[in-house]
């Protein structure tokens, strides 16, 4: 109610002080409070950091008139707002406390941004729907997005959103009839790709985005000419399809309420994405890691000082009448006056405790090792081979739970709807998703532009609001453009915002090699990249079941999952099975012994399960008896059926199908000499590919991958100690 009250009485001191650019004397009033308390705030910060008392300041100052004007516009707990952190100004506007923003510089416990665990201006709350900004420049384009996305998406699936309220946090499940999506950026940041992919997205879908590109003409000491072609970002995205493009002076509150308003007004009426370029100052250098006198001349900075829009803005009023000095200074003086109140009560507040580093690392609400997921398979129908029982997985789930969305590139039938009626439909280019969007309609399973890095931040956005995305990356191998999105977003988004946002995914990623042929490029491993980035549950089945059983944990799981499918192994005959029902549930962490043993145990998982069981079969020919256990889920991994298969057997092996050095099997190894020592008979032996790319030529391909006549040799040579 609050906020409706906030529009109309704009509108209506707009009809009466068209020359304030439609706003009233208290309105006037209120913005010059909100910027001058985002300035104090600022110097105090900078105070308490010289007198080590906050450990990082980065500053707001010069950005305040515009972004307090967007806290105008914008409706606290209505709208998702995606800020950098020269937004001070607007969260004030929205409602975020200075308490609560220096509880956040002092490390707090109670800092409701991250309980002590992100840099101060690194906005986030849930009140506010603020989701927790990293400090990666221009991830944030994407997540909005997919924020933008979900608000279409809840539109026209009411079923989904009900769904969404009802899983945890759900309170951040909301949607609001004309709410739009707001992310923020410096010049700088315009450069990165997730910006470029943002824009081609945004425009492509007629999102409900507002961008503010906050122009201080500088990206810590590199000017925007060398910055941007031309030195304009508005000049340079004119062009973009059904974008609403404006400049403003963004130190000039009523001009940029004027372009403001009109901007979120055209999102709000669903014309289409908007991007206002504003050109601001900063006159506190980048932030206080920074001397601007080192790249800045004398001239610039006193050019700048002059468009300062604190002063400026505090000359007009008084010029206009508005306010006189001595109003100037009493607003000023109880402005200071809760700025230092804020300040002593978080130099008072409590740390965090130590012991609660590990918190929000995952779910506290859904545990996928518990054995609630142990379910009985209830097989039935014809075999399917790996790649029809992913299809045949999600196809379930996605009639179960409507907030399941499925997307990446190539996995819709066909993105031509009217070509349905006359062709098979594509379904991804290894099928796994074949008819799922003829099935589920184009709104649930969509073609994306071919960009990595904007499918998963696409897919967060959609997540911290409540949806399921299930993302294919085609390749493995082609991965890393969303490497950030993954290792700095994805899998830290809970920890970072101490539990108050989430994004529970599950990333399909088609990997691997044995393929003959596929080389450099299309048969990377590299699963240790991931299971080396905490947050994240990393699986990867070597049998139609386990991928029936372990895709569904991965989609009732609250935490982001990598779903890792062996090309290999999607249409072999050897590890196919009949369907074993939509309930079908294995929990992640525990491994499966494929072949019991005494004499060896081999620890493998993916395509290198199929080779240990080869190997094993022409051991037991010559009269050794090899344990083989299938970890199956990578992240966590079922440590407690390592130790139960070596205190059987005495001797191990890990065998893998990724490069010796630094892969999975140098941290299995390590942890089995460190706390199974006592139970070993010999070495722990690894097996794995060479430390080179996987080649073309097939007498290459064999000499690089680890092949079954390895794990023979080495538990001939481990059985001679
Ligand atoms: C991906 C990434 N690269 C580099 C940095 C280091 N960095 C932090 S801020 C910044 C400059 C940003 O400039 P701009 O976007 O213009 O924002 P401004 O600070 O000027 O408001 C850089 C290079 C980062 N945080 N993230
Ligand atoms: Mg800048």
């Amino acid at each position: 109610m609050a906020v409706q009250t906030r529009v109309k009485v704009a509108k209506t001191e707009a009809s009466k002080n068209e020359k304030y650019g439609g706003l009233g004397r208290d309105t006037l009033i209120r913005l010059y409070r909100t910027m001058y308390l985002s300035r104090k705030l600022d110097d105090r910060e900078i105070q308490l950091k010289r007198q080590n008392k906050i450990y990082f300041q980065i500053s707001s100052a010069g950005h305040e008139a515009v972004t307090a004007v967007m806290g105008l516009l914008l409706r606290p707990g209505v709208d998702w707002v995606y800020p950098y952190y020269r937004d001070r100004a607007l969260c004030l506007m929205l409602g975020v406390t200075p308490l609560e923003m220096l509880l956040q510089a002092v490390g707090a416990k109670d800092d409701p941004s991250s309980g002590g665990r992100q840099m101060p201006s690194h906005f986030g709350h849930p009140r506010f729907n603020i989701p927790s900004k990293s400090s990666c420049t221009g991830t944030q384009f994407v997540h909005a997005v997919g924020a933008a996305e979900a608000t279409l998406y809840y539109e026209q699936h009411p079923k989904a959103l009900a769904q969404a309220k009802k899983a945890p946090l759900g309170e951040l499940a909301k949607y609001g009839a004309d709410e739009i999506v707001y992310v923020s950026s410096g010049d700088g940041a315009t450069s990165e790709g997730e910006f470029w992919e943002s824009l081609n997205a945004a425009c492509i879908k007629k999102l409900p985005l507002l961008y503010l590109v906050e122009d201080n003409g500088y990206a810590i000491s590199v000017p925007v000419e060398v910055q941007t072609a031309g030195a304009s970002i508005a000049k340079l995205v004119k062009s973009f399809p059904g974008l609403h493009v404006a400049e403003v002076d963004g130190t000039d509150p009523m001009e940029s309420y004027l372009v403001c308003q009109e901007a979120v007004n055209y999102c709000r009426e669903r014309r289409g994405p908007a991007l206002i370029h504003a050109k601001v100052t900063r006159p506190y250098s980048h932030s206080l890691s920074d001397d601007e006198k080192l790249y800045k001349s004398p001239d610039e900075r006193e050019g700048e000082a002059h468009r300062d829009p604190l002063s400026k803005y505090a000359l007009f009023l008084v010029r206009e009448g508005l306010l006189d000095q001595k109003q100037i200074e009493a607003i000023e003086a109880q402005v200071e006056h809760e700025v230092r109140q804020a300040a002593d009560q978080a130099l008072a507040a409590e740390p965090p405790a130590v012991e609660s580093i590990y918190d929000n690392m995952y779910s506290p609400d859904v545990d996928p090792t518990s054995a609630a997921f142990a379910a009985e398979p209830h097989l039935h129908g014809a075999q399917k081979t790996m790649v029809e029982m992913v299809s045949a997985t999600l196809n379930d789930e996605m009639s179960r739970d409507e907030r399941i969305t499925v997307f990446g590139e190539d996995v819709a039938d066909a993105s031509r709807e009217e070509n349905l009626k006359e062709v098979k439909g594509k379904g991804g280019v290894f099928k796994a998703t074949a008819g799922l969007q003829r099935k589920y309609g184009s709104t649930r399973v969509f073609n994306t532009p071919l960009a990595e890095a904007s499918i998963v931040g696409r897919a967060i956005g959609m997540a911290t609001r409540g949806l399921k995305p299930v993302p294919e990356i085609q390749f493995f191998d082609y991965i890393w453009p969303a490497m950030m999105q993954i290792r700095d977003e994805l899998c830290t988004l809970r920890w970072r915002s101490n539990g108050s946002f989430k994004c529970p995914m599950v990333i399909r990623v088609a990997i691997g090699g044995y393929l003959t042929g596929g080389a450099i490029y299309h048969s990377q491993s590299g699963e240790s990249i991931f299971t080396h980035t905490p947050g994240m549950r990393v699986v990867m089945p070597s049998t139609a079941l386990d991928v029936a059983g372990l895709l569904r944990t991965a989609i009732r799981c609250d935490d982001p999952v990598m779903f890792l499918e062996h090309k290999h192994l999607y249409r072999q005959p050897y590890n196919r099975s009949e369907y074993p029902g939509p309930d079908f549930t294995i929990p992640f962490g525990k491994g499966r012994v494929v072949k019991e043993g005494t004499d060896v145990s081999i620890v493998t998982y993916g395509a290198f399960v199929h080779r240990a069981e080869v190997a094993a079969a022409q051991l037991q020919r010559e009269g050794i008896s090899a344990e083989i256990l299938d970890l199956r889920s990578l992240s966590p991994y079922d440590w407690d059926g390592i130790c139960a298969t070596v205190r059987k057997t005495h001797r191990v092996i890990v065998a893998y199908e990724d490069m010796l050095s630094w892969g999975y099997g140098a941290e299995l190894a390590a942890r089995i000499a460190d706390e199974l020592f006592g139970e070993l008979d010999g070495p722990v032996k690894r097996i794995a590919a060479t430390d080179t790319f996987c080649a073309y030529q097939p007498k290459l391909e064999d000499a690089i991958l680890p092949q079954s006549d390895a794990v023979v040799a080495a538990v001939k040579q481990l059985l001679e100690y």
